[in-house]
C-alpha cells in the first residue's frame, strides 16, 4: 500500500518508493488535480551524484530547443511541408536522447504505473517544454499563478506537469506553490477573471491577488528535496513560492501525454517516451 507522507497536512502527498499499489494515489488525484509523489528514483544516491551530469544535459538540451524554437519561427510557414525525417535532423539533440535513457533507468515502476494510469496509456514526455530554473535564469525564475494547459472535461487529463527540484525547496529556495481544488470548480475555459486570457496568457496570469483571494484557502507550499515530484494536471493553478532573498534552485518541469493522446500544439516538438530509449519528434 503507498504510505500516506510525513506531511499529513497535505491530503495529496505520498511515498511511491515502495508502492504495492498505486490505487491510492490515483484517487487523491482525481479529487485535487495534484500529487506530490516522493521517492520517484529507484536509487537517490546514484541520482545525488549524477546531478550535476543531469543539470548539463538539461542546460544542453534546453539551449539547443531555444535555438531550434526560434530557427522554427523562422521555418514555421514551411515547417508543415516538411517530413517526419527532415524535422527529426531538425531537431535532433544527443542530450536529449540520453535524458531519455536517464529517466527510463532511473525512475521507479510506481512513478512510471502512476503517470500510465492518469494518462490511460503509454506515456511520453514533451522535452522541448521542459525548463531547467535557476535564479540567474532572471527572466523565468519566479512565475506568478498560471495554468499549464486547459484540461479537459473529464478527470483524466490531457498533459500533466512533473516538476522536480534537485535541492531542498520549501524554505531558503523557492519550492512550486499549488492551489489543490477539484477541477470542476477552477477556473472553467474561456473564463476572463481579472484579464486572464488563457493558459497562453502564461507570464500575464489571473492576477496572484486574486488567485489568492479566491482559493488562497486551497494554497499548498511544499517542503520538497531530490527524489519528491508535483505532478499535476494541466487545468492546476501554480506559482513559484514567492519566498524572500531566495536562493538558487534547480529544478526540471516536464509535460507528460498518452502516446494516443498527443496534443495539437506538441505538433514538431521533440518527445520522448518514459520507458524507452530513444527521442523521436512528436
Ligand atoms: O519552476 C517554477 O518556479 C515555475 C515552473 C512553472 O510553473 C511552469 O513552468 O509552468
Amino acid at each position: 500500500m503507498a504510505s500516506q507522507s510525513f506531511r499529513s497536512d497535505y491530503p495529496f502527498a505520498f511515498d511511491i518508493s515502495e508502492a504495492q499499489d498505486i490505487n491510492i494515489v490515483l484517487e487523491a488525484f482525481a479529487s485535487h488535480h495534484v500529487c506530490l509523489l516522493r521517492g520517484i528514483f529507484k536509487d537517490l544516491a546514484k541520482v545525488q551524484l549524477e546531478k550535476e551530469t543531469i543539470q548539463k544535459l538539461f542546460q544542453a538540451a534546453i539551449e539547443k530547443s531555444r535555438q531550434r524554437n526560434s530557427e522554427q519561427d523562422r521555418l514555421f510557414s514551411i515547417r508543415q511541408q516538411l517530413s517526419a525525417p527532415d524535422l527529426a535532423k531538425l531537431r535532433g539533440c544527443a542530450e536529449e536522447s540520453m535524458l531519455n535513457h536517464w529517466f527510463s533507468d532511473n525512475l521507479t515502476p510506481a512513478f512510471l504505473q502512476v503517470t500510465t494510469q492518469l494518462l490511460l496509456g503509454k506515456v511520453r514526455v514533451n522535452l522541448s517544454k521542459t525548463a531547467f530554473r535557476k535564479k540567474s535564469d532572471k527572466d523565468s525564475f519566479l512565475l506568478p499563478f498560471h495554468q499549464d494547459a486547459r484540461g479537459p472535461t473529464t478527470i483524466y487529463p490531457l498533459v500533466l506537469t512533473c516538476w522536480i527540484p534537485f535541492c531542498e525547496v520549501g524554505r531558503t529556495r523557492p519550492s512550486l506553490e499549488v492551489i489543490a481544488r477539484p477541477h470542476e470548480i477552477v477556473l472553467k475555459d474561456n473564463e476572463d477573471a481579472n484579464g486572464y486570457r488563457g493558459p497562453e496568457d502564461r507570464i500575464k496570469g489571473p492576477g496572484d491577488d486574486w488567485v489568492l483571494k479566491t482559493f488562497g484557502e486551497f494554497l499548498y507550499a511544499p517542503e520538497m528535496q531530490l527524489g519528491d515530484c508535483l505532478l499535476f494536471s494541466g487545468d492546476v493553478l501554480h506559482r513559484s513560492q514567492p519566498l524572500d532573498h531566495a536562493g538558487d534552485r534547480i529544478s526540471v518541469d516536464m509535460r507528460l501525454f498518452s502516446e494516443s493522446q498527443k496534443p495539437q500544439k506538441f505538433q514538431g516538438d521533440l518527445c520522448v517516451d518514459l520507458n524507452q530509449t530513444s527521442g523521436h519528434d512528436c
